[in-house]
């Protein structure tokens, strides 16, 4: 009996002193979750979710010690205000690093909390050039920016599509009027007019007025800075004005959502771009969405890629630095080399992924098809 109770005892022991051993290091996933783009934001924080799940199922070592990863979600409703409010909300809770957010116009604003706390914060999607002109030390993003995109939009609408007259339209968030703006800059370098410049809201449903004054100028082109929730409703607008010019986003319109919510309004007339390759054409793109589909039993949308790199790229350089101190495993995040699922992820001075690319789609066949 005295035995047994000894023998209770040591194993107690022995289990309190392995858990005692694991270490917990928490990473902050924050994204869109409820709102007109929950579907990219629930997409972004799955990316983030299966690297940190893939990473302890391989077993996590950091200095030495064993680590388990506990992914920490906040929804930041799109919204700037809340962004900053759920930034603070991690950074209490004690989150070593962010994956996120999904909106310019929350990571701009959250970056600041995230500097002051000293810890580093890797957006998958946020692709305004202001986040990382910044000059803070740990901010980061796995994607290509909107001077890029831009400029290949505004080229591609000029040339490509031999555009003479472009109107151009925003929701006035940080992504929307700055992509407006590079793609204006990138048309009239290409020798196309902008023969107008409207704007709406990112929660506006209804484009009627502004369409209806864009119709009067009769453009080859029109652009729309925003995300999917806004562009699909706008195309099927087009179509009920007898609006025949092509229709051209970026990225936040580029997912099969757009597809879905602009119904049989979509034609060969729609465009798109994506501030990476497209997924077949990423080097672990085939793969990724096989586990993806398996663990979630869902279509990739859009960032779950670029988020899953962002992720790796964080737990990479805490492996390399040996330790989970954000003032330790930034300068190795900064030198992080390593072939992600979207290409190869290493970063420039500013933080900007050094190896971004753009893709243009147009609709075909029921999908989005790069060209
Ligand atoms: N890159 C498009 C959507 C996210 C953003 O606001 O930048």
């Amino acid at each position: 009996m005295k035995k047994s109770v000894v023998a209770l005892a040591v194993m107690a022991l022995g289990i309190g002193s392995a858990q005692a051993q694991e270490q917990v290091v928490k990473i902050g996933g924050v994204a869109p979750l409820t709102g007109t783009i929950a579907h990219l934001g629930k997409d972004l924080e799955n990316g983030t979710r299966l690297a940190v799940e893939e990473a302890n199922a391989k077993g996590v070592t950091i200095g030495g010690k064993k680590v388990k990863l506990e992914f920490v979600g906040e929804d930041d409703q799109a919204d700037p205000r809340t962004g900053t409010t759920v930034a603070q909300r991690l950074v209490d809770a004690g989150v070593k690093a962010v994956v996120g957010h999904l909106n310019s116009g929350t990571s701009i604003p959250a970056s600041r909390i995230y500097d002051q706390a000293g810890i580093a914060q890797v957006t998958p999607a946020s692709t305004n050039p202001k986040l990382t002109q910044q000059g803070y030390k740990g901010v980061f993003r796995t994607i290509a920016n909107d001077v890029q995109q831009g400029s290949v939009l505004g080229k591609f609408a000029a040339t490509n599509l031999g555009a003479k007259k472009i109107a151009i339209i925003d929701d006035r968030t940080a992504y929307g009027q700055g992509l407006a703006d590079e793609t204006e800059k990138g048309a009239k370098a290409s020798g196309a007019q902008i023969v107008a410049r409207e704007f709406t809201t990112d929660k506006a449903t209804d484009f009627n007025a502004i369409l209806t004054k864009i119709r009067a100028t009769n453009p080859d082109v029109i652009f729309f800075g925003g995300m999917d929730a806004q562009a699909g409703p706008m195309l099927r607008q087009m179509k009920q004005l007898g609006i025949s010019a092509k229709f051209l986003t970026g990225d936040g319109g580029c997912s099969p959502e757009m597809i879905k919510l602009a119904g049989d309004a979509i034609s060969a007339n729609a465009y798109c771009s994506m501030a990476g390759l497209p997924i077949e054409k990423m080097p672990g793109g085939a793969d990724f969405r096989e586990r993806y589909k398996k663990r979630y039993n869902a279509d990739v949308q859009i960032y779950s890629p670029y988020a899953y790199d962002a992720a790796t790229a964080i737990i990479t350089a805490m492996q390399k630095a040996g330790s989970a101190e954000p003032a330790k495993y930034i300068p190795e995040l900064k030198k992080v080399n390593f072939p992600g699922v979207i290409g190869n992820i290493s970063f420039d001075d500013k933080g900007d992924l050094k190896e971004g690319s753009i893709t243009v789609y147009q609709f075909k066949n029921g999908d989005w098809a790069p060209l």
